[in-house]
């Protein structure tokens, strides 16, 4: 057994049914042995053994009140993992799937993440197992005021900076950060993805999807193409899936799919111009079913499964973890796939990145293709600590320039440890290497 092996082995012991966060660690462990052979202070100093361990592990009570009057307990969760090279950072997850297990998982990746992205930002994650699906606004309100009761007391501007992430977007940011703003009688950046007028930063809505098309555009380059006349297969159709749409749109593709839990809707033709703005609303101002855009555009509509089967030329997950399977893989490679990248965290199984690997396609995990959602947040912070808010255009030309550089960077590390091609390995070992590093710096704390 190697040493990687016996660490992962004791994660697994140590953090028993927490099957996705055993996946994010051991997809990292994994691809960091070319550096753990290279550098041995990273053992001596047992980085890694120091690393798989939350900082802090925050659970507690949320109870809210329904518009029926009938009481509800969710329960609350805030990981922060690791702060050696900023305040903590990351998204808010609302969804009856979530538990401790999703939660550690998304905290660890995103401390590879955020480093990526060049800012000073660690890595947490929070969320609930609260469903917003179906349930008013007042009732939306009076969970995320009970949530932040207790959430308040371990954030900060300069501590650990939330964000939105599956079921928590504009509307629950809002309800959050007013009550945040209420118990604390102070205004500071505390929270990132608030409204233009109270603090958010432009270009931060559509930052992740329009970040991971720009690191899609820096892996097709490598291979000499664009992305005009492709054909784009999109899963998810929530804030990831709509900005991807449309930035793909803008660069000449064709997106041809979109889903939601209940299944997928196929127009061949590309969601595009009107039937572009009509999915928009569906989703953000009714809230309602991807079902309704093959309804209203005679679209194929497909109940209850994934787009994989699809042709496609690049395609773009964003929805959640494991949503391509071994079986979507390979047949998206056998479909000539030369593409993929995962605008949502984890969304190909282990065995599915062994395939898009194998195969020599361009495969983008979630921790450097959708870095740009948290790359704008940090923006938000900055303009935040500048009282200053920046034009759209000089926030998109940071974001953009931000996701060459993470493009950059993982091409060049995966090169340099003898991977080539390889952005799982070279995302993993460039964000470690800076945490790492600083880790060091700063003693056995
Ligand atoms: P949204 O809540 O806006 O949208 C989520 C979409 O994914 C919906 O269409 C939803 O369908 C679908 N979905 C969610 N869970 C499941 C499931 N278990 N099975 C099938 N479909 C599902 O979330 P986001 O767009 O913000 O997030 C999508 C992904 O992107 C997540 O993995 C998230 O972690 C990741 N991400 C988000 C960032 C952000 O800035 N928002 C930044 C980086 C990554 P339905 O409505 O039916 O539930
Ligand atoms: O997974 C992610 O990177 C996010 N949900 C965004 C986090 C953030 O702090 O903007």
């Amino acid at each position: 057994m190697t040493d990687v092996d016996k660490i992962y082995q004791k994660v697994v012991e140590k953090n028993p049914g927490e099957k996705e966060f055993h996946q994010a660690v051991y997809e990292v462990l994994e691809s960091l042995e070319p550096a753990i052979s290279k550098h041995p202070e990273f053992s001596k100093y047992k980085i890694l053994e120091r690393i798989v361990e939350p900082d802090r592990v925050i659970m507690f009570r949320v109870p809210w009140m329904a518009d029926n009057g009938e009481i509800h307990v969710n329960r609350g969760f805030r990981v922060q993992f690791n702060n050696a090279i900023g305040p903590y950072k990351g998204g808010l997850r609302f969804h009856p799937s979530v538990y401790l297990g999703i939660i550690k998982f998304l905290g660890f990746e995103q401390i590879f993440k955020n480093s990526l992205t060049g800012l000073p930002m660690g890595g947490g994650k929070g969320g609930s197992d609260f469903d917003p699906k179906g349930k008013s606004d007042n009732e939306v309100m009076r969970f995320c005021q009970s949530f932040m009761d207790e959430l308040f007391r371990h954030i900060g501007q300069f501590t650990d900076v939330p964000a939105g992430d599956i079921g928590v977007g504009g509307r629950e940011i809002g309800y959050l950060y007013g009550q945040y703003r209420k118990i604390r009688n102070n205004f500071t950046g505390v929270l990132t993805g608030k409204g233009l007028d109270w603090g958010g930063s432009l270009v931060r809505p559509e930052a992740t999807g329009y970040g991971a098309t720009y690191f899609a555009q820096e892996m097709l380059k490598v291979r000499n193409v664009d992305f005009k006349g492709k054909v784009i297969t999109v899963s998810g159709s929530g804030n990831v899936a709509q900005y991807t749409t449309e930035k793909v749109n803008q660069l000449g593709g064709k997106v041809v799919t979109l889903s939601d839990s209940s299944g997928f809707i196929y127009d061949p033709d590309g969601v595009s111009g009107e039937k572009y703005d009509f999915f928009l609303e569906l989703k953000q101002v009714r809230r309602g079913r991807i079902k309704e855009y093959a309804d209203k555009f005679n679209a194929d509509y497909y109940p209850g499964k994934r787009p994989w089967e699809i042709k496609c030329d690049v395609a773009f997950p964003c929805a959640t973890q494991n949503e391509i399977d071994a079986n979507d893989a390979q047949i998206l490679v056998d479909n000539g796939i030369l593409a993929v990248s995962e605008g949502a965290n984890m969304p190909t199984t282990p065995e599915g990145v062994e395939i898009f690997l194998e195969a020599g396609i361009s495969f983008g995990p979630g921790k450097a293709a959708n870095a740009g959602g948290v790359a704008t947040s940090g923006l938000e912070m900055s303009q935040n600590s500048l009282r200053l808010a920046w034009t759209r255009e000089e926030v998109d030309q940071r974001l953009h320039e931000i996701m060459k550089n993470i493009h950059k960077n993982a091409y060049e590390t995966a090169e340099k440890y003898g991977a080539k091609g390889n952005y799982v390995i070279g995302a993993n070992i460039a964000g470690f290497m800076k945490v790492a590093r600083a880790m060091i710096a700063q003693g056995l704390i």
